[in-house]
């Protein structure tokens, strides 16, 4: 077993949590019972670390919100830098009223916080890939009381947010300048918890992120959480842009009755089911204290099961004393008399709709051909 000695707490980037254990007698998690004196036991397969990319760590997990150095960034284009007093929000398309919008005029308006959880659609795709996910404190104002004042026209079904970053792409034969956007429709985007945010855990939004504003679509997958927002318009029809409906799409294969497979080609939506084994600690009397993180689509989970090795699945204890509608929650189970040698845990997730989360060899996993929406249970493994 891998373990943290003071030594130790000198060298390696694990060991850092280690000091904050001995500093915060509390639980780290922020809920059960204190964890002085807890080692890790390191995963064997650790989930990697790249210096030049910030990821969530899952073992050195310190907090429910995630401070913002350790919020991941996915960018599919460049990173404008964009000055926040030249900058202005357009709202057009299908509305009685276009109006532009400063920075200051959105801040002069209702502003609202909340804490929601950011996924990337391919968190979990892979090994290198687990820790595109963050708990984050938003500010900013909702968007449906703007698109009010504005007046949809009858004819307006589709919002489609416009971003500023840009790229040459080819559709067909031919090819155009294209900006990041994404779309909900109107039903969608008139939902109270859609809101056009500044800031991020107090901060204003750093340049990678969105910088002077950007979408926040609690529930959903990070694609349609655009960033430095330019222009937001009304439309008369679905939209289809790259990330809508050629990028960030899932291919799902359901086994048919008669054994034929129908193959169903979806866009990249609201978030699955999902959770995983954060990390392992022994405790001074030996007992191993299984965390780990649990979240869905805004459905509240309604449980979380443990299988440890071969045995049953077990329920864990839910943390409830921080829980955000759209926010993960954290969860924890003791496991004592654990033997030496190799052990798999791995766990399980169900929300209050009764989606399950599916194990990597259910044909839900099984069938779905493309790379997005990885929500299967993690199997990670630990040596004593
Ligand atoms: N304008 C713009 N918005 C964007 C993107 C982008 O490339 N351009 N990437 C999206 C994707 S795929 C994700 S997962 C999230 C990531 O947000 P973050 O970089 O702030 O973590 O932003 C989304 N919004
Ligand atoms: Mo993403």
């Amino acid at each position: 077993m891998n373990t943290i000695s003071r030594r130790a707490v000198l060298k390696g980037s694990v060991a850092f949590a280690a000091v904050a254990f001995a500093q915060r007698p509390l639980s780290v998690f922020g809920f059960g019972e204190p964890e002085e004196g807890a080692v890790l036991v390191l995963f064997t397969t650790p989930q990697p670390k790249n210096p030049n990319r910030p990821m969530l760590q899952w073992e050195e997990l310190k907090s429910w919100t995630t401070p913002n150095e350790n919020v991941y960034v996915v960018s599919h284009y460049n990173t404008p830098v964009i000055e926040a007093d030249k900058w202005k929000l357009e709202i057009g398309g299908f509305v009685e009223k276009p109006i532009t919008l400063t920075l200051a005029d959105l801040k002069k308006r209702t502003q609202k916080e909340i804490m929601a959880t950011l996924e990337c659609g391919g968190n979990g795709a892979s090994n290198n890939f687990m820790g595109a996910v963050a708990n984050v404190k938003w500010k900013g104002t909702p968007l449906a009381p703007i698109l009010k004042e504005c007046g949809i026209k009858k004819r307006g079904i589709e919002v489609v947010f416009i971003g500023t970053d840009e790229k040459r792409e080819k559709v067909r034969d031919a090819e155009f300048d294209m900006r990041f956007s994404r779309s909900l429709s109107l039903t969608d985007a008139m939902q109270d918890k859609i809101m056009l945010c500044w800031e991020m855990n107090g901060q204003p939004l750093a340049k990678e992120h969105g910088y002077p504003l950007r979408l926040i679509v609690p529930g959903w997958y990070g694609i349609a959480w655009v960033k430095w927002l330019s222009r937001i318009e009304v439309q008369d029809r679905r939209f289809m842009s790259k990330y809508m409906a050629r990028e960030y799409v899932t291919i799902r294969g359901e086994e048919q009755a008669d054994g034929d497979v129908l193959y169903r080609e979806t866009s990249v939506s609201f978030m699955n089911v999902k959770s995983i084994v954060a990390r392992v600690l022994k405790l001074k009397d030996g007992t191993l204290r299984v965390q780990g993180a649990a979240w869905s689509d805004g459905t509240p989970i309604k449980s979380v099961e443990l299988k440890l090795d071969d045995g049953k699945w077990m329920e864990v204890t839910l943390d409830k004393t921080n829980r955000s509608e759209y926010s993960w929650t954290f969860w924890s189970y003791d496991w004592k008399g654990a033997g030496e040698g190799e052990h798999t845990l791995v766990s399980r997730a169900t929300d209050m709709d009764d989606r399950v989360q599916p194990a990597a060899d259910e044909p839900t996993i099984k069938l779905k051909k493309t790379y997005w929406e990885a929500n299967q249970q993690v199997v990670r493994k630990i040596k004593l």
